[in-house]
């Protein structure tokens, strides 16, 4: 993108303004990709680069966020608060959350019609989209290599009421044009699924080029992925799709409600149980396990919803305690510090 797009078109809104001092000089500017150090953005000029060395651990910038630069756009002055970001724990067991995008109205949930379709993992996509306040849509690629499709659709869509579920040849223009409709201008897509689902080969059939994918994909020890970094890319029709590459490990964290979003059935029945903390097993008077007995809870949704409110709370507890940790880390020094100046100053 080298023409100049209006604030519009780059998805502002109302959000971003109320937090924008109306007398100040910064401009506001969307982040369009990061790289090690250093970020590009777009506004309404065009675009620009901005170093980022020397700034304080990045401001924990991430792709769609929107920002404020000073006029010379050589620096961020601001990160406007986002209405949502999709985060997970970031691999390893000291992980921190580490943002994926920001500011995303829809979300591409992409899996394939075959093996690497997962119902526990559709399930955790769709908690991380409500959690990020994004619309989730699941896109099923691979259709046209599959025998019966339709069964993978229907699959899909048991897994939360109303969920949009879409099956097709992610290379066919006319079959992904059921996609457009996402993508109107100031829109912001971002597309989640496995390596090699085919979330490059629907931007390039959206946007017309195949600059995204690669078709001798290189095998390596660390398995294949093409698209190695996250960044957005306009449509003619004025949409943003964020590109990401697969993730193996998107661990739930601090997702608050968005558990009981997906999972409504299994928390509609929780809320009939006799006892407040009903742990489903054996209590007397527990609706959930009454549901199962007489067919109309799958027990398999309920121990999928159970692992991941376990995993969810042990990652949101885990990094409360390291922050907390930290913070006691960083009290302690303190203390050392002034302690070893009074003895320096002989008091
Ligand atoms: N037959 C068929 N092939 C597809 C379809 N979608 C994607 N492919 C092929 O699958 C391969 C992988 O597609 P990509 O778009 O690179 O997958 P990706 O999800 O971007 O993968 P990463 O970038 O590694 O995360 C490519 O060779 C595509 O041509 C589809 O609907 N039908
Ligand atoms: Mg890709």
């Amino acid at each position: 993108m080298s023409t100049e797009v209006s604030l519009a078109t780059l998805g502002w809104r109302q959000h971003f303004q109320s937090q924008v001092d109306p007398e100040g000089t910064d401009t506001p500017a969307r982040v369009i990709s990061v790289h090690r150090g250093r970020v590009d953005i777009a506004c309404e000029s065009g675009e620009a680069s901005i170093d980022l060395r020397g700034v304080s651990a990045t401001l924990g910038l991430t792709v769609g966020d929107w920002v404020l630069v000073d006029a010379e756009q050589s620096q961020i002055t601001a990160r406007l608060q986002p209405f949502g970001v999709f985060q997970r724990r970031a691999a390893g067991t000291a992980g921190e959350i580490q943002p994926i995008a920001a500011n995303v109205d829809t979300l591409f949930i992409v899996t394939s019609a075959n093996r690497d379709f997962n119902v526990a993992r559709l399930e955790r996509y769709l908690t991380i989209a409500h959690d990020a306040g994004a619309y989730p849509v699941i896109v099923i690629t691979k259709a046209d290599l599959a025998e019966s499709p339709q069964d993978f659709a229907a699959a899909a869509g048991k897994l939360s009421p109303g969920i949009l579920v879409e099956s097709l040849d992610a290379r066919a223009e006319d079959q992904i044009a059921v996609l457009r409709s996402w993508c109107g201008e100031g829109q912001t897509v971002a597309l989640l699924g496995s390596s090699g689902v085919g979330k490059s080969t629907i931007i390039n059939t959206l946007s017309g080029s195949d600059q995204h994918t690669s078709a001798a994909r290189e095998d390596d020890q660390r398995g294949r992925h093409t698209t190695t970094s996250r960044s957005m890319h306009l449509l003619p029709e004025g949409g943003w799709l964020i590109d990401t590459p697969g993730m193996r490990e998107l661990q739930l964290v601090d997702v608050g409600d968005a558990l009981d979003d997906v999972f409504s059935d299994v928390a509609a029945l929780a809320g009939q149980c006799r006892f407040a903390d009903c742990g489903h097993e054996t209590e007397p008077g527990c609706a959930v396990q009454a549901a199962i007995a007489n067919d109309t809870l799958d027990p398999d949704r309920l121990r999928r919803y159970q692992k991941l409110q376990s995993e969810d709370r042990r990652n949101t507890e885990s990094i409360a305690e390291r922050r907390s940790r930290d913070k006691n880390f960083g009290k302690l020094i303190k203390s050392v510090l002034s302690e070893k100046q009074k003895n320096k100053d002989g008091r």
